[in-house]
């Protein structure tokens, strides 16, 4: 949770959780949200508990944990395995879905469709499905989506957004966020948060940075254009270094303006589980976050909010913490 100052505890129990998080992704491809939700509550509650699962009794002790759920966690905590998750594995449609969500811009019910109409295989897609440009661009970089970049790679690509960044608007801020913020050992993608002290430059990089980046072959596929939300401007796409045998990788680039920054670089750094239990706290301070700003005074009924509250200026990551009456956590922190 976010209320914690405490460097996060070793999993123990990371071999449950494990096969609980595949679990997760074939519900996800299915469509089945709440079965996925469920199990994703089941992996935050275990991965805070202190200690091994030594009993049945234990499992089904934990809060959100019942009979079935229990009855899972203790066949993997006995046996190392769960049947359920062989079952799956040997069914060929769930693979073929699991599969096809993994395509960059196909969700479950793209997949659903394609399983229809008789596709089994990535190679089926290319040749007889009628695909977007996104499911193109996914295809045929399919095996390089699903590969995590080591870290190191991560940072080269910051530097030449940064050179290039900082060679169109001297002293503009461009910081690398996300899992490599966070201190992972392998990246999914890069998330580069851009902004400029002065409150105004950062209007005009968008698309010059993105022009000379495509210039130079860095950029080679657009995913998503300069989708607008707000203040901020989107870009996702896919990058390749330079030199031989270099993968192609998945880049967000999000121009913000300055007095966004602070909450802009919360949101992007994440965890998106972080970023979840940041809002629930605010919540129960009658406050709101997203990655625009924090705000307070925010009225709520049920699930609608009639008041949208007012704006409390937080310039920097600090400030957020301290709006919320949490002790700051560092970046390395916030993976739960
Ligand atoms: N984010 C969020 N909710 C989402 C998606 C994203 O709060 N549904 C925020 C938190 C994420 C950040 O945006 O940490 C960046 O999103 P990524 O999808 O790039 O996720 P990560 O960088 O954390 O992981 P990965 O290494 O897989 O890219
Ligand atoms: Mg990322
Ligand atoms: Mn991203």
């Amino acid at each position: 949770c976010a209320q914690s100052s405490k460097s996060p505890k070793p999993n123990i129990n990371k071999h449950i959780t494990d096969k609980l998080e595949e679990m997760v992704k074939t519900y996800e491809s299915t469509n089945d949200r709440w079965r996925a939700l469920g199990y994703q509550k089941a992996i935050q509650t275990l991965r805070k508990h202190p200690k091994e699962i030594s009993s049945w009794e234990e499992a089904k002790s934990l809060p959100g944990i019942g009979t079935r759920l229990a009855d899972k966690i203790w066949e993997i905590a006995q046996s190392g395995e769960l049947r359920k998750l062989k079952e799956f594995e040997s069914d060929e449609e769930l693979q073929v879905l699991k599969m096809f969500t993994n395509v960059w811009g196909a969700g479950p019910h793209t997949a659903q469709v394609w399983y229809q109409q008789g596709f089994r295989t990535i190679a089926d897609l290319q040749q007889k499905a009628h695909l977007n440009h996104q499911q193109k661009v996914g295809i045929r970089l399919y095996d390089d989506f699903l590969d995590r970049m080591p870290r190191e790679e991560a940072a080269e690509i910051e530097r030449v957004v940064k050179n290039v960044a900082e060679s169109i608007q001297p002293g503009i801020i461009a910081e690398i966020c996300g899992s490599y913020r966070r201190g992972q050992a392998t990246c999914g993608d890069v998330d580069v948060l851009i902004t400029h002290p002065d409150g105004k430059s950062h209007k005009n990089i968008f698309h010059k940075l993105l022009a000379k980046l495509k210039e130079s072959g860095f950029l080679t596929d657009d995913l998503v254009s300069a989708e607008e939300t707000g203040n901020q401007k989107k870009y996702m796409g896919v990058c390749r270094l330079p030199g031989p045998n270099r993968k192609h990788r998945r880049i967000d680039v999000i121009v913000v303006p300055y007095n966004e920054y602070g909450c802009a670089l919360v949101y992007f750094t994440g965890s998106a589980h972080f970023n979840r239990s940041l809002r629930h706290l605010c919540k129960k301070q009658n406050m709101s976050l997203n990655e625009h700003a924090l705000k307070q005074g925010v009225v709520r009924k049920g699930k609608e909010k009639i008041h949208e509250g007012t704006i409390i200026p937080t310039p920097t990551e600090e400030d957020v913490f301290k709006v919320l009456k949490i002790p700051y956590r560092p970046p390395e922190e916030r993976d739960h």
